[in-house]
């Protein structure tokens, strides 16, 4: 290791039961804040929604019926366990939270909290998967659309723990735009939160490539734009629905160099060394030298195919 090496964890959560107090749930975020502390990691990321089980996977015919999975404030008397026990530790960690605003605005968020406890941002999911409505045929829902906004924030970059971190959420990874967004602002290493069930009932057919997948969106993104990607999973069958673990850490060169053995909760650790970035960022993917905006106009001003 030459550079700026940051000890990285992603501690992936195994399934969440629907009436599970947050009370427990913190109590496992602990123990690997802990298990964490153990082994020296400074930034330890938490997936998507952390605190519950996935509640739009079952429809409430008044959105309000799932706001028992919401969180009003950031941290809460609940969840303030978490946030000492980092200071006290003295480790970074971003958490997935469903976050219910003063205004009654409801989004998948993510909050990332530095190693002396305090708020470096909280990010709100930008890509909003699913559907809205009650689809009886489905084998279980996934009604994002229907209980989160879609962020107009975007995709920002803050400079803490020695270099430029980045945040995006479950399905954000899957889109290429996510990771030039915060790739133009040179980010060094993004977190990301998931929670993925294996089944895809549009498709069925790409069912058995849900981990490939997983990984193959991370990996270009981290490659394509020179940075660390964290992905951490709730894994593991979550009230019926089988959902893929699979977390890891990934590096600019998109190799993975740590990755889940099982779909529970489990800690994994690599040396980020942010310096390694340059590599790609300094060669191949040198945008002021190389990058042609001039002839991209369609990917930032359109929306849906528009066939010649
Ligand atoms: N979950 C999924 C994701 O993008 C999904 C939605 C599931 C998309 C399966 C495709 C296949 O990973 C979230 N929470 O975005």
């Amino acid at each position: 290791m030459t550079g700026r090496v940051l000890r990285v964890g992603a501690g992936q959560l195994g399934p969440i039961a629907r009436d599970e107090p947050r009370h427990d749930v913190v109590a496992r975020l602990i123990a690997l804040l802990e298990q964490a502390g153990d082994r020296g990691v400074e930034l330890l990321a938490f997936p998507e929604l952390a605190l519950t089980t996935f509640f739009p996977r079952w429809f409430t015919d008044d959105v309000s019926g799932h706001d028992h999975y919401f969180e009003r404030s950031m941290p809460s008397e609940e969840t303030k366990p978490l946030f000492d026990a980092a200071t006290t530790l003295g480790i970074g960690f971003s958490l997935g939270f469903a976050e219910l605003t003063e205004d009654g605005d409801r989004y998948n968020s993510t909050i990332l909290v530095d190693g002396d406890g305090s708020t470096v941002a909280t990010f709100r999911k930008v890509h909003i998967p699913g559907h809205q409505d009650d689809e009886p045929w489905r084998p279980f829902q996934h009604l994002e659309r229907r209980y989160f906004l879609e962020s107009d924030d975007g995709f920002g970059v803050w400079r803490c723990f020695g270099g430029l971190v980045g945040m995006a959420t479950c399905n954000d990874r899957r889109w290429p735009e996510t990771y030039r967004e915060m790739g133009l602002q040179g980010v060094e290493l993004i977190l990301i939160g998931y929670n993925t069930p294996i089944h895809y009932a549009p498709d069925p057919g790409q069912n058995s490539l849900q981990g490939f997948h997983n990984h193959l969106c991370m990996q270009a993104g981290a490659y394509q734009n020179g940075t660390w990607v964290v992905g951490v999973a709730k894994g593991g069958t979550e009230e019926g629905v089988e959902s893929l673990a699979q977390s890891a850490i990934i590096a600019p060169s998109g190799q993975i160099v740590a990755q889940a053995l099982t779909t529970g909760d489990e800690l994994i650790v690599a040396d980020c060394d942010l310096d390694s970035c340059r590599r790609y960022k300094e060669t191949l993917f040198d945008f002021a030298r190389y990058r042609r905006p001039e002839v991209y106009q369609r990917i930032a001003g359109q929306k849906g195919v528009i066939e010649p």
